[in-house]
């Protein structure tokens, strides 16, 4: 299995590069955002807990997230690997994820950081805002707070995998196709 991380603070682009990555490599997208918001329009009680966090910018509890991606690896068994987006969002998150990988004798092969100043960040989640109907995208201060939930919890998901030789810092400013470039010449290192 190759299995790899997009990282990136909010509004860095891991959504918009991972739906092209996973169709071009055949991997399976997990992304805990996008099945967050299933269970919330499932109105589930996951989602109706989820909702309570993500409106305010703030983080999941762990026990919730890492539960859903237990189960979603569980449900992949034949996948040729896994692209992990949006999780780990905080060093616990990470070591349970290399527990889970562990167990299915799999690894990480790769964290593609995604570099993006703030203001460029505020500037597109505003802009998502006005089309995307999410809560979380339609307040700047939301957006702000979930920017700063980055810098407090999920930033240090990276020196955890530094530990471990594991990450690549790439670029996440330009056009869409010049950073997919980028970030497929780095997995294009690591899959052949
Ligand atoms: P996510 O769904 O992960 O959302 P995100 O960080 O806002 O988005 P992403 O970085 O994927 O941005 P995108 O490509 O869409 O999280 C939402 C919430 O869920 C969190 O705040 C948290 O509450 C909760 N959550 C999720 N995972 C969790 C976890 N593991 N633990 C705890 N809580 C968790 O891009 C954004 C915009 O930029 C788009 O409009 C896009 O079109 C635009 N864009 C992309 N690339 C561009 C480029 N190159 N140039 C210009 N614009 C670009």
């Amino acid at each position: 299995m190759f299995n790899l991380i997009l990282f990136g603070p909010p509004g860095s682009g891991k959504g918009t590069q991972s739906e092209k990555l996973i169709l071009k490599y055949g991997l399976k997208h997990l992304s805990t955002g996008d099945l967050l918001r299933s269970e919330i329009n499932r109105q589930t009680a996951l989602g109706l807990e989820a909702k309570n966090f993500m409106d305010k910018g703030q983080l999941v509890p762990d026990e919730v997230v890492i539960g859903m991606i237990s189960s979603a690896l569980d449900e992949n068994p034949g996948a040729k690997g896994f692209l992990f987006d949006g999780f780990p969002r905080t060093s616990a998150q990470a070591e349970a994820l290399d527990n889970l990988l562990d167990l299915k004798k799999s690894s990480i092969a790769v964290m593609l950081a995604m570099i993006v100043s703030e203001e460029e960040l505020v500037k597109r989640l505003v802009k998502r805002g006005e089309t995307s109907g999410r809560v979380d995208d339609n307040n700047e201060l939301v957006i702000r707070a979930r920017i700063t939930e980055y810098h407090n919890k999920t930033a240090a998901v990276a020196d955890y995998y530094k530990r471990f030789d594991k990450v690549v810092m790439v670029k996440g400013e330009g056009s869409v196709e010049e950073i997919f470039d980028a970030l497929c010449e780095e997995i294009d290192k690591r899959i052949f």
